[in-house]
């Protein structure tokens, strides 16, 4: 059985645990703190050098970033897919998903909040007006781009939960947790509540996972 290395408030952890838990998928799960700095330990450097959630890993395959994992997770478990039939949709799938994991979430991560704290003196006032700027600057394409899909869709691509939706959730669950209203978003705030009447996506959420 292969580990999955989480932290439970990790947006990018999140995703994986969501999308295994879509696709039943038996693992074991090893917690790391990322407040209590394990992620620095050098077990885990030796398991990924970058020091950052989520980790996959067996005896052959020490595998990071999220969405390599899931790249990775969809070709060995195939159903239920978690990318659309057409050639369309899964490009608009890995569209959304590459938006919310490449330009949204770096900008908000923990370590950018340590070293604008720790390193430029950043204050908590000014930390917090990077944080919202940066999280409604992407929030407000990520509507607009839903906007585009037409009618609006039950997910993010469709009637069918995808990568998009595996990503978007955990960024939206990050926004509430920091005081971005998403209900002025209506179609992610749409998204985000089709997505929690799921189990898979109910049950790996933060707050039932518990800390770390
Ligand atoms: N691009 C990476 C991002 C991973 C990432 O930033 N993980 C965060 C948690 S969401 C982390 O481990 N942070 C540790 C730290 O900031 O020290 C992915 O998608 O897996």
């Amino acid at each position: 059985m292969f580990e999955l290395h989480d932290f439970s408030r990790s947006s990018a952890a999140y995703r994986v645990r969501i999308a295994l838990a879509y696709k039943g998928v038996d693992h074991q799960r090893v917690g790391v703190d990322l407040v209590r700095g394990e992620q620095h330990e050098a077990d885990f450097r030796s398991l990924n050098p970058q020091g950052l959630v989520p980790v996959y890993s067996d005896e052959t395959l020490h595998l990071s970033q999220s969405l390599a994992i899931l790249e990775y997770l969809e070709e060995r478990y195939p159903q239920p897919p978690l990318l659309p039939a057409s050639r369309e949709g899964r490009a608009r799938a890995r569209q959304l998903a590459s938006l919310v994991a490449c330009d949204v979430h770096p900008l908000n991560g923990f370590r950018v909040h340590v070293y604008l704290r720790d390193a430029l003196g950043v204050d908590m006032r000014r930390r917090r007006a990077w944080f919202l700027h940066w999280l409604a600057e992407g929030f407000d394409a990520i509507e607009l781009w839903l906007a585009a899909q037409g009618n609006p869709p039950r997910f993010c691509v469709g009637d069918a939960v995808s990568l998009a939706d595996v990503c978007l959730v955990p960024q939206v669950e990050v926004a509430r947790r920091n005081g971005l209203d998403v209900d002025d978003y209506p179609r992610i705030a749409a998204i985000e509540r089709a997505c929690m009447a799921l189990p898979a996506f109910r049950d790996t959420h933060p707050d039932v996972i518990g800390a770390p």
